[in-house]
Parts: structure tokens; sequence; C-alpha cells
């Protein structure tokens, strides 16, 4: 028995130098000293002996299981320190090693031609504002001096969230509110979304965007109304563009005016984008109603007031040459890449 022992022992030591891993290690210790393991095994084939010979050699199993398990710990805080060692050289994080760069996003159009177009005004003296898109329909048309059965109304221009409340279709609304709550001088601009009625096609969308301007004061007059848009476009286009006006009719002004640009694909000569003009429209303008002043509280024989309407969507059409208004709305990243 003696002689068996000192064979598992030797062998226990021996297999103790080949394991690589504790996995094999914790196998090696449940075969040599485990509950159905070889020195087990031995003990419990101690009452094969002779009695007097029992306890000399239960005494050498124990000494042995003792001796084996310290060699055994011993091994294994190597074979750990050795793994932890791999694990570490293994899963190295260079954090040197260039990674690859997320693409960078770009502008909407819209957002680039509006945030040029309030560092204008903003440069001249005005105020940003930006209002609530859905709006009571008195703010709206009533106060623009649009009564009830004007054809602006109408179901088919207006969307109505409710029989007084619709999605404002200018940002006009904005404009009778900050003259309701201040007095004059009032110098602002109101940039935002505005709703139409329409069907989406290549050149009208249901949603659109706008900047009007309001300007109210003593002696405001329409040469003010012509410098401070003569100034916008020539920052906005080049020193080298002029603007003109034609006669136009709208409620909320008079008189009003369209207002055309200096044509930039022929610089004025006449051309098929101007049609033969030499002058593209940009916007729309006029000497605020003095109606519209009254009825928002401002003595229309003290002060005066000028206003314009830049429809900011053909304005970015035009800069970026983006032949569909869908494109503006559809989101797709491949028109975004092209203005980097
Ligand atoms: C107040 C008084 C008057 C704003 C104005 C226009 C002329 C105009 C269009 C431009 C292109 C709308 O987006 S568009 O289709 N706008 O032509 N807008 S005057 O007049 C105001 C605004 C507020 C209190």
């Amino acid at each position: 028995m003696l002689e068996t022992l000192n064979k598992i022992r030797t062998q226990v030591v021996s297999d103790l130098e080949t394991v690589q891993s504790t996995a094999e290690l914790e196998a090696l210790q449940v075969k040599a000293l485990g509950k159905k393991g070889e020195l087990t095994a031995l003990l419990k084939s101690l009452g094969k002996l002779p009695q007097e010979e029992r306890p000399a050699m239960g005494a050498a199993i124990n000494e042995a299981r003792k001796a084996l398990q310290e060699r055994i710990d011993l091994r294994a805080q190597e074979l750990k320190r050795k793994e932890r060692d791999e694990a570490l050289r293994r899963e190295a994080i260079d954090v040197t090693e260039p990674r690859k760069l997320p693409e960078i996003g770009t502008a909407h159009p819209i957002t680039i031609v509006m945030n040029e177009m309030i560092e204008c005004f903003t440069g001249m003296g005005f105020e940003v504002l930006q209002g609530s898109e859905v709006e009571l329909e008195y703010y709206n048309f009533e106060l623009m001096n649009i009564p009830k059965n004007h054809p602006a109304r109408d179901a088919q221009d207006t969307l109505y969230i409710d029989d007084n409340i619709v999605l404002r279709t200018h940002t006009s609304p904005m404009q009778a509110r900050v003259m309701l709550a201040r007095k004059p001088p009032i110098r602002i601009v109101c940039p935002g979304r505005v709703y139409r009625a329409d069907e989406l096609d290549a050149s009208h969308s249901p949603v659109f965007h706008q900047m009007e301007g309001l300007v109210v004061d003593e002696h405001i007059s329409m040469a003010d109304l012509r410098g401070t848009l003569d100034a916008f476009a020539k920052h906005i286009y080049g020193a080298d563009v002029n603007i003109r006006f034609r006669p136009s009719f709208f409620p909320f002004t008079e008189p009003s005016a369209e207002v055309d640009l200096t044509c930039s694909n022929c610089k004025g000569t006449g051309c098929k984008v101007c049609k033969g003009t030499g002058w593209i429209e940009i916007l729309g303008s006029g000497m605020v109603n003095p109606k519209v002043l009254d009825m928002c509280g401002i003595d229309s024989q003290k002060y005066s007031g000028f206003a314009f309407g830049i429809g900011l969507d053909r304005i970015a059409m035009g800069r970026f040459a983006i032949p569909d208004m869908r494109l503006l709305f559809e989101g797709d990243a491949r028109l975004l890449s092209q203005l980097r």
C-alpha cells in the first residue's frame, strides 16, 4: 500500500509539472485528492491492512494529502499569474491606434441660409424671435387685416386644428404679439416653419420656412425699407447686386412691393433662369398697413413701420441649385453630403 501511495505521489508531482491551465490543475486535484480520488480510495482500503499497520499508513496518507495539497496550491498560484499575464497581453488596447472617424454632418441648406440672414439682420440691430407654430386665427388673420371672408382664409390654404386655431400660415402673428406687448421702437425678425394646405410637389410643400421682419418707429419710411433690403441683398449675394421694387398687394401692408434681385446667373443681362428679365423675385414687403398698427395697439398717427417676408426654401434651392423642393424635406444624407 505504501508503494501505491508513493506511486500516486510521484505521479501527481510529475503531472503538476505538465499541467498548463487552472482547469487542468483542478481536474488533477479531483483525480488525486477528491472524494472519489485516488488517496480517498486508498484511505477507504485501510481496513484491508492488519490492525497494527493501519495508524502509520493512515498518517502517511494524510501527510501525503497535505504535502500534495500544498504543491497543488503553489502550482495554482503560478498558473493564475501566468493566465492573468496572458490575458493582459491578449486584451491589451493600443490607445495610439488611429480610430475610424465618425462622419461629420452638415447644416441643412435652409439652416445655412437662415443663419446667414439672422447674422445680417442682427448686425443691423434686429432682434430674433420665434413664436409658436400653432396660433389663434385672430393673430394669424384678423390682426393681419385678413377678415373672415377673405380668400386667404379658405380651408384650402389653411390647416385648421380647431374652430379658431390654425397652423400659422406666416410668422406674422408673432410680430402682432410683439406690437401688442411692446412700445416702439420695434426691430425684429421672426424665422420659422409655416404651413399651408398644399400638396407636396417639386415647387410646393405644406410646410415651408419664412423669415419676416418688422420695424416700427416714428418717421419710418419706404426709404428705410429699401435701404435695409439693399444692405441685406448685398450682404447675402455680394456687393455687385441690386434690388428693384415692383408694386404689389398684401392686406397687411400698404403700399406693398415685391422685391427682385439681380439675377446671379447672368448678372442682370437676361438668361433662362430669370426668363430674360435680368431679375429674380426674392421677397415681398411694404409699409405696415395703418389698420394693422392700430389693431395691434400702436398709434398709426404717431408711428409707421415697414415689414417684409422672405421665403427661405426657394432661396436655399436657388443658392444650392436644388431642383426639387421635396429634396429639402426628405432628410436624405446624400443631399447634405454634397454641401460639405
Ligand atoms: C406685420 C405686418 C406686416 C410681412 C410681409 C410679405 C410681404 C410677403 C411672402 C414672402 C414669400 C410669404 O413666404 S412667402 O410666400 N411674404 O410677401 N410678408 S410683407 O408683413 C407683415 C408682417 C407682420 C405685423
